[in-house]
């Protein structure tokens, strides 16, 4: 018997690891604790930017959401990408997942699944989400100033993620039977170009779990998760001995020199890892400021990463 645990990104990660102890605690699998987990967060329209429905939407105002689940036991895994109106999009991945032979579905197609499996077609608009993007869309700010098109579908340069900015949960869970599961859903980076994918849906960038490596996540500038493959590099690096907190640091290392290889210092990234045992680690790239939260037995506790440099 192994002693459950839950791991969970950013400080909204605490919601999701409650939630996912008390699956954990009447024995059930991880991978049905961290989708519980995600769930909670996805459905707390109250955290501003956060995941889900009520979280920053695309450069022209839709919110396309991105989610995985992978399952340690049998690596089996479903993931859907850029997927409108479904307010559950790591519940969907899961469906992905058992009910078709593909590992990713996306956009329309995505959300045609969806419907066939009964889930509601819903409005993710909240009054403060529409009020923000009015507020902090870049290329409205410039309309003011002025007076050409409001809103450009071209060019990423505004594209940042700071401390204020995040809207991704990945949950890792170990089980009573010492099995591993994972989820991550996020609604991407805000002002992201409409039709982007990041990291997060991703088998092996934003995610990668397996019972005989370990399991991790991955939040930050998608675009430099999937660029050095860090999840999987994370579980890589877990198989060949390394502990979850080592693993994540070399990730960090890896991203920051990827990165540097463009001239951009630092990646902004940040990953957690988790192994089969209940070890536990993280780290994020400079100035990242990222923290995360850990369950075990009826405590959750808010810890910060350590932040690697160059
Ligand atoms: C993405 N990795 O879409 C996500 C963003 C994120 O906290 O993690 N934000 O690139």
């Amino acid at each position: 018997m192994a002693e459950p645990i839950t791991i969970a990104t950013w400080p909204f990660g605490k919601a999701a690891v409650e939630a996912a102890m008390k699956v954990l605690a009447r024995g059930e699998p991880a991978l049905d604790a961290a989708l519980a987990g995600a769930q909670a967060v996805e459905d707390d329209t109250s955290i501003r930017n956060s995941v889900g429905f009520g979280s920053l939407p695309d450069r022209l105002g839709r919110l396309t959401l991105d989610a995985c689940v992978m399952d340690g036991r049998t690596l089996a895994c479903g993931s859907v990408a850029c997927v409108e109106h479904i307010r559950h999009p790591a519940a969907l991945a899961r469906r992905v997942m058992e009910k078709t032979p593909h590992v990713m579905l996306v956009g329309d197609g995505a959300k045609w699944f969806a419907l066939q499996q009964g889930f509601p077609l819903e409005v993710p608009y909240t009054a403060d989400s529409i009020k923000e993007w009015l507020d902090a869309h870049p290329d409205l700010k410039k309309k003011e100033k002025t007076g050409k098109s409001p809103v450009r579908a071209d060019g990423a340069a505004d594209i940042t993620v700071n401390e204020f900015n995040h809207d991704t949960v990945t949950v890792l869970s170990l089980d009573k039977k010492g099995h591993l599961g994972g989820v991550c859903t996020t609604s991407g980076l805000g002002y992201k170009l409409p039709g982007r994918v990041g990291d997060s849906p991703i088998i092996g960038a934003g995610l990668y779990v397996d019972d005989l490596a370990g399991a991790a996540g991955g939040t930050g500038v998608g675009e430099e998760i999937i660029r050095i493959g860090g999840s999987l590099f994370i579980a890589e690096q877990m198989r060949a001995g390394k502990t979850p907190q080592e693993a994540c640091e070399l990730a960090c290392k890896r991203a920051n020199a990827a990165a540097g290889r463009r001239g951009v210092h630092p990646a902004r990234v940040a990953f957690l890892a988790l192994d089969p045992k209940g070890n536990v680690g993280a780290a994020c790239t400079e100035k990242t400021n990222f923290k995360y939260a850990v369950g075990r037995g009826d405590k959750v506790e808010m810890l910060t990463a350590k932040e690697i440099g160059p």
